[in-house]
């Protein structure tokens, strides 16, 4: 890990289509920096396997490709994010989905004192993002990667979420980073802009 960078300034969300490429960066960037990776969907994939009734209610939304309700996923964010390990620091990946996520977590991070330093918003072209998911659903097998599902996650980001990156504009916090060539290049734009 890099000691030298200021840890105290990271608190960053990630923004992008369904496989733009989050997951995958947010992975690499918490190698490097001493926060932890926070995604809604992973949290929400724990309580399915969890067989929570939470997890049972998420699931039949997540099958279609719709958003979970706000109440439920801000209670889990709420929770991870109050703990020790997110006190200096964390990356928010799938986090905020919509504008009323966005507002959501204002009012949480004002009550704790706390508030973004950036929001990275990953570009990639709808037809690679599709390639992406086709060839992640051979390999894992996600039951919400099959391509009519996916069809409806980027309708659902280009309607839902996308407003989230102008919320960001607004408070003068986005950088936008191209998200196509190979992980490695994404990661070093990344970097470039973070710093480290
Ligand atoms: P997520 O888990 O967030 O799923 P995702 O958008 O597909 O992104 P992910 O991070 O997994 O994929 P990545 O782009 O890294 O959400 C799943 C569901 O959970 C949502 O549909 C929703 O129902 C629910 N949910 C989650 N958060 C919610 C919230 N806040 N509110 C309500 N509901 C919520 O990678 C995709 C693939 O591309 C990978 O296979 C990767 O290897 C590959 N890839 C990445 N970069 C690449 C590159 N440069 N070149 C080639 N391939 C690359």
């Amino acid at each position: 890990r890099n000691e030298n960078i200021n840890e105290h300034n990271m608190r960053i969300v990630l923004l992008g289509a369904p496989g733009s490429g989050k997951g995958t960066q947010a992975k690499l960037i918490v190698k490097e920096l001493n926060i932890p990776h926070i995604s809604t969907g992973d949290l929400l994939r724990g309580a399915i396997a969890a067989k929570t009734a939470l997890g049972l209610a998420a699931k039949e939304v997540m099958d279609k490709g719709n958003l979970v309700s706000d109440e439920i996923v801000l209670g889990m964010l709420k929770d991870r994010i109050t703990q020790a390990d997110a006190t200096n620091g964390f990356i928010l990946d799938g986090f905020p989905r919509n504008v009323t996520q966005a507002e959501m977590l204002e009012t949480l991070l004002s009550e704790l004192e706390m508030s973004l330093d950036h929001a990275l918003l990953i570009e990639v072209d709808p037809d690679e993002v599709v390639a992406r998911i086709a060839k992640r659903a051979e390999i894992e097998g996600r039951t919400d990667d099959t391509e009519a599902v996916v069809r409806n996650r980027l309708n659902v980001y280009k309607e839902q979420t996308a407003p989230v990156g102008d919320f960001y504009k607004e408070q003068g916090i986005v950088t936008e980073i191209l998200g196509k060539g190979s992980i490695e290049d994404v990661q070093h734009r990344i970097q470039a802009v973070l710093r480290f």
